[in-house]
């Protein structure tokens, strides 16, 4: 068995999250356990479909991530949510939500410089060229973490041995 609990990423766009997070979803799956990856993918174009990248959208991008994680949570899942998230506060309600004992926070701390030079969707040259308006890291805040429960420095460290930290911490807390 298992607890159910979630896995909070945190980071920049092009930092990772999404390919720790799934890598991390298919050794849970391997080793039995009903889990799920929330991401851009499959809320941004649906449930948050009507939301954008203002300030006060992403707060309301966050809140409603939250509240669907917890549901989730509540149904048994080890839910793993990987959004920018930007904002401290909005992380901290997320944790409030879920309860301070199911939710781990992991910040996937890729340097903007790191992010903006691999560019896969080639967003970073165009919000440099101003074709992007509020893009994060660039003319939109990002609020690193300063005590998440996980910190994966991703320059000095491969997907695998990154995949592998997550899932080591989920065994000592006893959640797997
Ligand atoms: C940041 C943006 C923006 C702006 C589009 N700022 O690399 P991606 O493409 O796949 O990840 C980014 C994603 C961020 O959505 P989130 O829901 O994670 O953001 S937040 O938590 O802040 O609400 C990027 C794309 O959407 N994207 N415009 N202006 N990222």
């Amino acid at each position: 068995g298992h607890q159910s609990v979630l896995l909070w990423y945190t980071g920049l766009s092009g930092s990772g999250k999404s390919t720790i997070a799934n890598a991390v979803d298919r050794k849970l799956y391997e080793l039995g356990i009903h889990s799920y990856v929330l991401d851009g993918d499959n809320v941004r174009h649906g449930l948050n479909g009507d939301l954008e990248f203002s300030d006060q959208d992403r707060v309301e991008n966050i809140r409603r991530i939250s509240e669907v994680a917890k549901l989730m949570v509540d149904a048994g899942l080890v839910v793993s949510t990987a959004f920018i998230s930007p904002f401290m506060t909005d992380r901290a309600q997320a944790k409030q939500l879920v309860g301070e004992t199911r939710f781990i926070e992991i910040f996937i701390d890729t340097p903007l410089a790191v992010c903006e030079a691999r560019d896969p969707k080639g967003l970073y040259r165009k919000a440099r060229a101003g074709e992007i308006k509020h893009f994060t890291g660039i003319d939109s805040t990002y609020q690193a973490p300063i005590d998440a429960d996980i910190h994966l420095a991703t320059e000095q460290l491969s997907v695998e041995q990154c995949t592998n930290q997550v899932i080591q911490t989920l065994f000592k807390r006893k959640i797997i």
